[in-house]
């Protein structure tokens, strides 16, 4: 056997279904033995969108996503997917490769030390020297980046080692079971929730997943506890639930801080503190802390948990919700509730080009609850991060953690081919779609039929609006675009454009009904960015 044989056999063995990337000619033996093998092969345009699909595919599954492509070059490109699927706790193997060990009559061109690249942004970054090592570092590589908390591991397959003849077998994966948490630490929990005035939950991205959601549903239902998600925790407790405080928004001053303050005790579950700074939520050091996860958090001078509950998360929500006495009324988050549905239902006007409330309203009609919405980065990810209902988790992909454009149709590609029975929706700025918008091609090639809404403004809106709350002049943001229908259309996609009259919802409606890829561009109107972030969070008093 071949070591590139032996690698996809040991890849086999891990259960990966997928796997994206774009090889150079040092990656001809991997291809042709993962051509051979049962996983599907996903060749992108461009090696980032390959690393960000594969993380998807992490996020989505539990199950570490894997990502190639060749040296040089194609590894630098892999860098932001990378990051990207390490700082939001995505498990991915990514893979490059390499000059020849042995004889490199290239000498240094197109060599780049990758490994030395990837270190300081993986969990782990080795070069694989002897063939026969591969079933064991890439067992390795999985376990590690399934790991609690997941992320990504990088290995380097040079072209000479992927070649070799190789003695070694499959190395067989075994099954963890991940403990449950200490007694002492559920009593503690139990005794500090119960002494709390205003409890209050903070559920993050480390605690999106199916079970944590069931169990937490328990939890609230028992105890009439409360809970804020952060951006990448939306969906974890369905929002139509009346203990549901949605989630978080503009950092400085939201709605929900308006609880958020109130609250003595803050129960952290799954919490990723680079997604929410603490210093925004216990910036007086006030807050007794109760944190819920499955590793122990990092030490921060405003995150200083009194308590730990450390394990399965699933497992100690039961254990504490089995433990807690009677259901409590929280008037004070009841209030935060009503105060933030009711501005999520405040009457928008409907204008042209759209507000992104109408936006936002728009693709809450045309989505049912467990259809997936795959956001890119740009202004627009406040606006639906803040009034987008959400009812299960890991429906809405954000990334709030790199927080990288250019992430959002390479996730919502991923995201309708694990999905297909479901409708998947990637929204991006212009610019952030103009980073990737060549996976528009690989969206076709592969038959993933997701929809595109693409929120127009022919500009960088994040950043100027932050130009302008700095009273900067509006300097270089804008820019100009092709006609995007035609662009779309030149694809093979379909593409649509919302015109003045036209409903945004129907268009979308139509849009889904043709089941193939569609381009949607709707002309947004920012003018309320400053207005509201700005201007009216700015001044936000809080009812008592
Ligand atoms: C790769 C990358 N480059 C730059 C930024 C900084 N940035 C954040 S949002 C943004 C503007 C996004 O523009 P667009 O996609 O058109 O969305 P809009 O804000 O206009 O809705 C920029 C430049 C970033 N987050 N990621």
């Amino acid at each position: 056997m071949k070591a590139s044989e032996l690698f996809v056999a040991q890849l086999e063995e891990e259960g990966v279904r997928y796997v994206f990337g774009l090889p150079g000619e040092e990656n001809l033996y991997l291809l042709e033995a993962l051509r051979k093998s049962g996983i599907k092969v996903v060749i992108t345009r461009h090696e980032q969108a390959a690393a960000f699909m594969a993380a998807t595919y992490g996020r989505l599954t539990g199950k570490a996503g894997v990502c190639f492509s060749t040296l040089g070059p194609g590894a630098t490109n892999l860098v932001t997917g990378v990051v990207h699927a390490q700082l939001i706790g995505a498990p991915l193997v990514s893979i490059s490769a390499q000059k020849p060990r042995k004889e490199n009559w290239q000498g240094k061109f197109q060599l780049v030390d990758v490994i030395n690249m990837m270190k300081p942004i993986t969990k782990k970054a080795a070069s694989i020297f002897d063939p026969n090592t591969i079933p064991t570092m890439l067992r390795n590589a999985f376990k590690t980046a399934e790991a609690e908390r997941p992320g990504a591991v990088h290995l380097e397959l040079p072209e000479d080692v992927a070649e070799e003849e190789v003695s070694a077998g499959v190395q067989k994966r075994g099954e963890v079971r991940r403990p449950g948490p200490d007694h002492r630490a559920i009593d503690r929990a139990v005794e500090l929730i119960e002494q709390a005035k205003n409890p209050l939950l903070i559920v993050s991205s480390g605690a999106n997943r199916k079970r944590v959601s069931q169990y937490l549903l328990d939890l609230v239902n028992r105890t009439g506890l409360y809970v804020v998600h952060t951006q990448m925790g939306k969906g974890v407790l369905p929002d139509d639930c009346e203990n549901s405080l949605f989630s978080t928004g503009i950092h400085k001053h939201d709605y929900v801080n308006c609880g958020i303050d109130k609250a003595d005790l803050i129960i952290t579950v799954g919490y990723n503190i680079g997604e929410y700074p603490p210093s925004i939520w216990n910036r007086n050091l006030d807050k007794t802390i109760l944190n819920i996860d499955f590793v122990e958090s990092e030490p921060d001078l405003y995150f200083n948990p009194l308590v730990e509950v450390i394990g399965d998360i699933s497992h100690s929500l039961r254990r504490i919700a089995e433990r807690i006495r009677g259901r409590r009324s929280f008037p004070v988050f009841a209030r935060t509730r009503a105060l933030i549905e009711r501005k999520m239902d405040d009457f928008v006007e409907s204008r042209y080009p759209l507000l992104p409330q109408e936006i936002v309203k728009s693709v809450r009609e045309v989505m049912s609850r467990e259809d997936i919405v795959a956001l890119d980065n740009g202004i627009y990810k406040l606006w639906f991060s803040r009034l987008y209902r959400t009812f299960k988790p890991n429906t809405f992909l954000l990334d709030n953690a790199l927080a990288t454009m250019g992430a959002g149709l390479p996730a919502g590609i991923a995201a309708k081919m694990l999905h297909p029975d479901r409708k998947v929706l990637a929204v991006c700025g212009d610019g952030g779609f103009m980073m990737n918008s060549q996976e528009m091609e690989t969206a076709i090639r592969y038959h993933a039929p997701l929809v595109v809404l693409l929120l127009n403004d022919n500009a960088y809106g994040f950043v100027k609006w932050k130009q302008r709350n700095l009273n900067f002049e509006n300097f270089g943001m804008d820019v100009s675009n092709p006609d995007f229908v035609k662009y779309a259309e030149s694809f093979g996609a379909r593409g649509m454009r919302v015109e003045e009259g036209q409903s945004l919802t129907q268009t979308l409606a139509r849009a889904f009904s043709l089941n193939q890829v569609v381009l949607v561009e709707c002309p947004i109107d920012y003018s309320l960015n400053y207005e509201v972030f700005s201007v009216e969070l700015g001044h936000l008093v809080c009812p008592e």
